[in-house]
């Protein structure tokens, strides 16, 4: 397991770094539980109850994030940019189940809520590259199994009452950083919104946030600027290399 040296960095990113390259948000006014039931499509209750309605969910999502008109906007490439150039380790741990950060370049990546070009076999528990539609008939391309009421494959994302991924990487990756940013993200599901707080009782690393608007969790944040992520990201990021954790406020 890769360990955060001195000057270590951790950046955690949420929906908004991805909404100026046209991915819907989920709690803001035209966010995506504005048009559907969380309880309806991202629990394993909902799979439970109705896997076909969770697959057309994330099918059309899918199809969305592959268009031609998506793709990693200057907030993804400012990070990318980052880990590329900082002399320490950055480690970029999204709540995106998009690849915009991998588009951009970044390669020390956790993708703490999944991935949605990613499918999860129920028989044999095998993760693989997954960028097609997917319904109860598909069979999983490990085991070859098929068929059965839930089918066979799950997209490979984490829902309510799931425990996110990385979790042992990302909480050491917390205590030895020296820098934590919260980028596009509402503070709103945990664990990702308590890692400020997680950050603050060991009282070492500088903690920063930068979104669209205050965050439920803002005033835990040390150091604070608003604005679209493709605008605040770049400037925070050029100051970051230019004049190093000095030049913090
Ligand atoms: C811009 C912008 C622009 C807009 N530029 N910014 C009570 C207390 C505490 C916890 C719990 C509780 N009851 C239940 C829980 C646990 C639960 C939870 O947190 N619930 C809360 C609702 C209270 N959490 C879980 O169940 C998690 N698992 C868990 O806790 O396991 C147990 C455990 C125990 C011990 C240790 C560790 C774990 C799992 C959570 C799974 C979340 N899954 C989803 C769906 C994933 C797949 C999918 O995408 O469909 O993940 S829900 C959804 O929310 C998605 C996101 O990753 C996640 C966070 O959303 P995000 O990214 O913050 O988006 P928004 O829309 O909320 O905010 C966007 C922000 O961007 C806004 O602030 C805008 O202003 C800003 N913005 N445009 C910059 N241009």
């Amino acid at each position: 397991m890769p360990q955060t040296s001195a000057r270590g960095i951790v950046i955690l990113t949420g929906a908004g770094t991805s909404r100026e390259s046209g991915l819907h948000t989920f709690r803001d006014p035209d966010g995506i539980w504005s048009r559907v039931r969380l309880e309806d499509v991202a629990t394993p209750e909902a799979f439970e109850r109705d896997p076909a309605r969770v697959h057309g969910f994330y099918n059309a999502r899918r199809r969305a994030l592959l268009s031609d008109d998506i793709g990693p906007n200057p907030a993804h490439r400012a990070l990318a940019r980052l880990e590329a150039e900082w002399p320490g380790e950055v480690l970029l741990v999204t709540q995106n189940i998009d690849n915009l950060h991998e588009r951009a370049g970044s390669k020390n990546l956790v993708h703490m809520h999944g991935e949605i070009l990613s499918a999860r076999c129920l028989r044999c528990g095998v993760a693989g590259p997954w960028s097609a539609d997917m319904n109860l008939e598909t069979p999983c391309p490990a085991c070859g199994q098929a068929g059965g009421r839930l089918g066979a494959l799950r997209v490979d994302v984490v829902w309510f009452g799931e425990m996110p991924m990385a979790m042992d990487r990302i909480l050491t990756a917390l205590e030895a950083c020296e820098l934590f940013v919260s980028i596009g993200t509402s503070g709103s599901v945990y664990p990702a919104a308590g890692f400020v707080q997680d950050v603050r009782e060991r009282g070492r690393a500088h903690t920063v946030e930068l979104n669209l608007e205050p965050s439920e969790g803002h005033s835990l944040f040390a150091e604070r600027h608003y604005g679209p992520a493709s605008r605040v990201v770049p400037e925070f990021v050029d100051r970051l290399l230019r004049d190093g954790l000095g030049g913090t406020s």
